[in-house]
């Protein structure tokens, strides 16, 4: 297919809740919407990088560079066979991953589109409904925490993931653990540790966690090694793991069991396949992440989780929980068993609510070939 046109369209959102991590705190959400036009098909994709380089260097502003003055004249024009074509084309841009995958994941819900097939289809996923979890960021009490966590389940989201950092912890741990025993519990660290915590990382053993998420350097394989060795818990790598190489590195070193896999950060739905593949060949379970992605990365993320290996709740919840009116029709909604439909339309199977999109879109630019 030629790739006729890109739109690219920078977009801001209110968040319904602030989201607060050990790096920081967001009111609202900046993406840079993708809009490619080939052979009479449309397809969007979405760089969800956010507002500052906090979880990654990559920021709203980076990617709208990198995308228009250079991956765009990478792509624009070319007459491509599939879209696993494209890593090939941007490999002369060196990581930059969100702002490849926005193009990326256009480029896939084009093609499925052409094909007249689900993405989820399309990229070798076969389950109809996907298991939803929920994060839940720092709170200011853990009263607050605990109810929110209430609420939730109220809800039916089948695994909750709490954000942890240092003086927000262990305790933080154990009362969650308390008021609600048999809950599928996870916490995430966004590398707020080093080694020197193993000590205190090895009393979250008593909880009967999950997994603990991403607690030690951004960039580490090694220490996460070590950690794992000293802790029963199993550790599971979201930031660390940029590269299809990198998750091979962590499954020699033992740095992890578990593998968050964002498209976004790894650089696109392909790598994404060759990550979640390599677990699989391996015995480690998967599962989506998420960068509080509007609906178009939303349902991007609901096509990737549809393959097998993808075996634990996501990061995948409910639009209503981010957004109060969100970019596409119909929103996303949690199941009452706790599930999400994953759409059987063609592409991405949700249509782009362009009032919307427009109504939120700070500035725009189109590129035709
Ligand atoms: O570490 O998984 C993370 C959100 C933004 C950046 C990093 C992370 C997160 C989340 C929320 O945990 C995931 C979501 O609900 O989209
Ligand atoms: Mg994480």
């Amino acid at each position: 297919m030629k790739i006729e046109r890109i739109e690219l369209r920078h977009v801001r959102l209110p968040l319904v809740h602030p989201f607060e991590t050990s790096f920081g705190r967001e009111v609202e959400q900046q993406v840079v919407v993708v809009r490619v036009d080939a052979d009479g098909c449309t397809g969007y994709g979405e760089s969800a990088a956010g507002i500052g380089p906090w979880y990654s260097y990559e920021t709203v502003e980076t990617c709208w560079h990198v995308q228009s003055e250079y991956l765009v004249r990478l792509l624009l024009g070319q007459e491509i066979a599939a879209p696993t074509d494209l890593p090939g084309l941007f490999a002369p841009v060196r990581g930059h991953n969100m702002a490849k995958t926005g193009l990326e994941e256009a480029v896939w819900d084009a093609f499925a589109r052409a094909a007249d097939r689900p993405l989820a289809r399309v990229l070798g996923g076969s389950s109809d409904r996907i298991a939803s979890g929920v994060s839940i960021g720092i709170q200011e009490t853990i009263d607050g925490l605990l109810d929110r966590i209430g609420g939730f389940v109220d809800e039916g989201y089948r695994r909750v993931k709490i954000k942890i950092k240092p003086g927000w912890d262990v305790r933080v741990v154990e009362a969650v653990r308390e008021r609600f025993p048999e809950l599928p519990l996870m916490a995430d660290a966004n590398s707020a540790y080093s080694l020197d915590d193993a000590e205190l990382l090895q009393r979250l053993d008593a909880f009967d966690l999950m997994m603990v998420e991403q607690p030690l350097g951004h960039d580490d394989l090694l220490d996460h090694a070590k950690l794992q060795a000293q802790i029963e818990t199993p550790i599971c790598l979201d930031e660390s793991i940029v590269t299809p190489d990198h998750a091979a590195a962590a499954i020699e070193l033992g740095s992890c069991r578990i593998i968050n896999i964002k498209a976004g950060r790894v650089g696109g739905l392909g790598a994404a396949i060759a990550i979640h593949d390599l677990c699989q060949e391996h015995g480690l379970p998967v599962w989506c992440g998420g960068l509080l992605e509007t609906g178009i990365g939303r349902a991007h993320n609901v096509a990737l989780a549809s393959l097998p290996n993808f075996r634990l709740p996501g990061d995948i919840s409910a639009s209503a929980r981010y957004y109060e009116r969100d970019l596409v029709d119909p929103p996303f909604e949690l199941n009452p068993d706790g599930t999400m439909t994953v759409p059987g339309g063609p592409g991405i199977g949700v249509t782009v609510d362009e009032d919307r999109l427009a109504e939120l879109t700070i500035r725009s630019k189109v590129f035709e070939a």
